[in-house]
């Protein structure tokens, strides 16, 4: 067995494999279980993958095409004996050969009807898995495409008991055309000529053909139908392809080493079409709902289907796309939330910044965090990853205010420690203790509150920061104006209301400065809402236009079955397709109100939380507000008047005290 990872080149998006890995593998009890190898290769791929399987009895060929579809000589491992060769479903993810930027995933799988295998369900199981896990199914068989060719595909009439829609609904299987893959019917070794009743017909024509209903009610004619009804009313897009011999018997055993100009020149100019076909016409895988597969969803879709099918339920197609749902939103979450984290850590070395510079790279961040989440996640039907995504954002956001501030605080702080040095050894000498000491205390304090005013950079705690400091500092000023023998009581007293002034004073500026900070996280709150908001009513656009293109496309092909079947005079059964519309239709009307319903409920919930913040917000700027109104601003003219009187008294008259009066107050 080959190892997927020397087998494969990984770049961010696309994989690149040498060679064809197992994916779904037999146990030792014989059920079927991933192999994590593979999965560790899809998870990788980021782009959307066009899907084809090959299912059909072993033996006929069916390696032998995936590796021409792969455009290799070998690859998926051919037998030359009787005994089956391949077995569980082997994977190989290629670029696609035409649509850039979407990777190709071949699915080769385990021959049907092997009679030496165990479980009697084994087969249609991996019938099923082909059916659910591919965008294109191929249907290989040899010969002609005849009632015993048509007979040994019962593994269709089964489809309904293994594969459900959701687990309310029983009979539910009109639902299928809406995300079944679409039907090549690929017959090799086909030897007859292209005539029915004498009249040259196409491939397509010959299908449907061996696919005609017969008239009647009786069990052989009941019998003869059913299979035929299943693929008519499960595949509505039908292809077909008749392949030649290959060569001469002889060589037949060792095609892969056999070179183009061995190999029949109509066998190779059917390989080419079939190619082309399947290169051009293939779509996406997509989920129902329509939402575009990955590599990395396909990977969990296998995961959830293997898991269901082995531990013998049967695959809710509904509750598959809920389970990869959840594991996707929460991958998308955490995704939107590295963008915001690595953006913010960026921003972290510049710390301490304004809040409107944190506030902007915020916005900038949630917008990109909104888009990351919204490509990832898909069915969030109440939104509740986005909100999720939301909150922890928040907590992040306010993570990083928080440490703007102590950023902020510790510059500030070491600022005033810098610039009071002089002070604080002159107070350890006692300079100040002297008569006069207060005003040379007060000429210098202000002499540091100046310059500290005139520093950059000081960012969201320079008011907070200074009113600790000047509170600090008024123990001493006090202590030193209380011993000051040059002032009288009087003056002391009035120097004494002037300190408290100024204290008042830085006070309000703080509170000041928090209310603009508070208002800038309001507006910054409110345009990124606004963001979020348009966002996601484009994403709910999508997922709804999505959804009715889906309808649409299943309402499509049951009209044109319900034509054909009136043209051939099936009136009985026409008229059973003319209910199964009505009933279709109701239910895609259904659908559609209940997402509608569910994307209004999703806006109003994230209204709801926006008005909830502004409201906190609103409440604090008011209260705060309310502070700073109920506090009066000391007159700073008068206070400061008084010590540039004094001041000027004291040293002379020069005036100087007046000039460079530079308090907060001032
Ligand atoms: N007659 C004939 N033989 C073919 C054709 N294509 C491949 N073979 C040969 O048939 C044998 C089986 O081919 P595989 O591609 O392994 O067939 P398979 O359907 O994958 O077989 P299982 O994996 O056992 O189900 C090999 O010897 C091939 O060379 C074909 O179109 N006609
Ligand atoms: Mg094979």
């Amino acid at each position: 067995m080959r190892s997927s990872s020397s087998h494969s080149e990984v770049s961010r998006e696309k994989v690149t494999m040498q060679s064809p890995v197992c994916l779904i593998d037999n146990d030792v009890d014989g059920k079927l279980c991933v192999k994590e190898s593979a999965l560790q290769i899809l998870q990788k791929i980021e782009q959307p993958v066009v899907v084809v399987a090959v299912v059909g009895l072993y033996r006929t060929g069916k390696s032998y095409l995936m590796n021409r579809l792969a455009g290799k000589q070998t690859g998926f491992e051919l037998g030359s004996t009787v005994e089956s060769k391949t077995k569980g479903i082997w994977m190989w993810c290629l670029p696609h050969p035409t649509k850039e930027g979407t990777t190709l995933v071949l699915l080769d799988t385990e021959g049907l009807g092997d009679v030496d295998k165990g479980d009697s369900k084994h087969d249609t199981k991996i019938f099923c898995l082909a059916v659910l896990l591919s965008s294109t199914l191929v249907l290989n068989s040899q010969g002609t495409i005849d009632n015993k060719a048509i007979e040994e595909l019962q593994y269709v009439t089964e489809l309904t008991e293994y594969i459900k829609v959701k687990s309310s609904d029983d009979e539910d299987d009109t639902e299928f055309v809406k995300f079944f893959p679409s039907f090549i019917w690929v017959v090799r070794d086909f030897t007859l000529e292209h005539k029915i009743k004498g009249k040259s017909v196409t491939e397509d024509q010959y299908l449907e053909f061996a696919l005609k209903l017969k008239q009647g009610n009786s069990r052989p004619v009941k019998e003869f139908n059913l299979p035929r009804e299943c693929i008519r009313n499960y595949f509505p897009s039908r292809k077909c392809f008749t392949f030649p011999f290959p060569t001469a018997s002889e060589k037949v055993s060792r095609l892969e080493s056999l070179d183009s100009a061995d190999l029949s020149s109509e066998f190779l100019e059917v390989t080419d079409r079939f190619c082309k076909y399947i290169f051009d016409k293939s779509e996406m895988k997509k989920l129902k709902d329509g939402y575009t597969v990955t590599g990395r969803v396909f990977g969990q879709l296998v995961k959830t289907y293997v898991d269901t099918i082995s531990s013998g339920q049967v695959p809710f197609l509904e509750n598959a796309v809920l389970t990869v749902s959840v594991i996707e939103n929460e991958s998308a979450v955490k995704e939107g939330l590295q963008v915001y984290q690595s953006g913010m850590e960026k921003l972290k070395d510049s710390f301490p910044l304004e809040l409107s510079d944190v506030c902007a790279e915020h916005q900038r961040l949630s917008r990109m965090v909104t888009q990351t989440f919204m490509k990832r996640s898909f069915k969030d039907s109440e939104g509740t990853y986005t909100k999720c995504l939301e909150e922890e954002m928040n907590k992040l956001f306010d993570g990083y205010l928080h440490q703007n501030e102590e950023a902020s605080k510790k510059r500030c702080e070491n600022l005033l420690t810098t610039l009071s040095a002089p002070m604080t050894e002159k107070l350890k000498k006692g300079f100040y203790a002297v008569a006069g000491g207060y005003v040379l205390f007060s000429q210098d304090l202000e002499d540091i509150v100046k310059k500290y005013k005139t520093q950059a950079n000081k960012g969201v705690k320079a008011e907070d920061t200074l009113e600790e400091f000047l509170k600090q500092k008024s123990v001493d000023s006090n202590a030193i104006l209380q011993a000051d023998k040059k002032l009288t009581e009087k003056e002391k007293k009035i120097m004494e209301e002037r300190e408290k002034a100024v204290l008042l004073a830085q006070e309000m500026n703080t509170k000041e400065q928090k209310q603009r900070q508070l208002e800038e996280k309001m507006e910054a709150e409110r345009q990124s809402n606004e963001e979020r908001m348009r966002q996601m009513k484009k994403k709910m656009d999508e997922e709804m236009r999505l959804q009715r293109e889906e309808a649409e496309r299943g309402m499509d092909s049951k009209l044109r079955e319900q034509a054909a079947l009136l043209e051939k005079g099936f009136k009985e059964k026409a008229d059973r397709t003319t209910k199964e519309i009505e009933d279709f239709k109701r239910k895609n009307k259904e659908a559609e109100k209940k997402s509608d319903k569910l994307f209004k409920k999703v806006i109003e919930n994230m209204n709801k939380r926006h008005a909830e913040t502004v409201n906190l917000m609103m409440r604090q700027h008011n209260e705060q507000m309310k502070t700073i109104m109920s506090m009066q601003r000391p007159s700073s003219d008068s206070s400061a008047l008084l010590l540039c009187l004094l001041l000027g008294g004291l040293s002379g008259g020069s005036g100087s005290g007046s000039s460079s009066c530079s308090r907060p107050c001032c």
